[in-house]
């Protein structure tokens, strides 16, 4: 038996079993430097990144820190017309998104459309870390740009 509703929004009714973002999954921190911003990320959490990645579809450089937790994903801009580049002109360096681990991306993608919020993405996208991913407009998502991220299928 399904469970009742709880609330509405947009065109989402909200039940008490539903629990479609499983964790935050990563945070993502765009900076200036990348390569000064290891140091001052390694020298503030005791440890030097895992792992590092490019992602030219996303004109990124990335560090990821904490590997077994909620990571920290440092973003540094690898050419000017990148979201991070165009981010840290106007921001400055600092909180760049939220990341949530989903386990279906094509179908959270779905519902959150149908309720409302802005994709910046019609399909996934390849990104860092092995991940199926899908942004959603910060002007949609209460000023925060969220990340949808899926393991990507072996
Ligand atoms: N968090 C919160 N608000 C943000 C934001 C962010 N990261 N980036 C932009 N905004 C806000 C701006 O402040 C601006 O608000 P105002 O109109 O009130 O000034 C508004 O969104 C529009 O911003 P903009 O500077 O004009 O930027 P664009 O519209 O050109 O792009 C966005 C914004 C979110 C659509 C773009 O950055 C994007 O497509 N991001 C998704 C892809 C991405 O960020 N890739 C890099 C990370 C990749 C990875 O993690 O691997």
């Amino acid at each position: 038996m399904s469970s009742p509703p709880l609330f509405s929004f947009r065109n989402f009714t909200f039940t008490a079993k539903m629990t479609m973002v499983k964790k935050i999954e990563h945070i993502g921190i765009a900076v200036a430097d990348l390569d000064q911003s290891n140091k001052l990320f390694s020298s503030l959490l005791g440890q030097a990144p895992y792992k590092q990645e490019n992602v030219a579809s996303e004109g990124v450089s990335t560090s990821f820190f904490i590997e077994d937790h909620t990571k920290l994903e440092l973003l540094g801009a690898t050419n000017e017309n990148s979201p991070v580049a165009k981010f840290v002109s106007k921001k400055g360096p600092g909180m760049h998104h939220i990341a949530f681990a989903v386990d279906d991306i094509h179908a959270e993608m779905k519902r959150l459309k149908e309720a409302g919020f802005e994709l910046l993405n019609e399909q996934p996208k390849e990104g860092a870390d092995q991940k199926l991913i899908c942004f959603i407009h910060p002007k949609s998502a209460g000023g925060v740009l969220v990340e949808l991220c899926q393991d990507k299928p072996h």
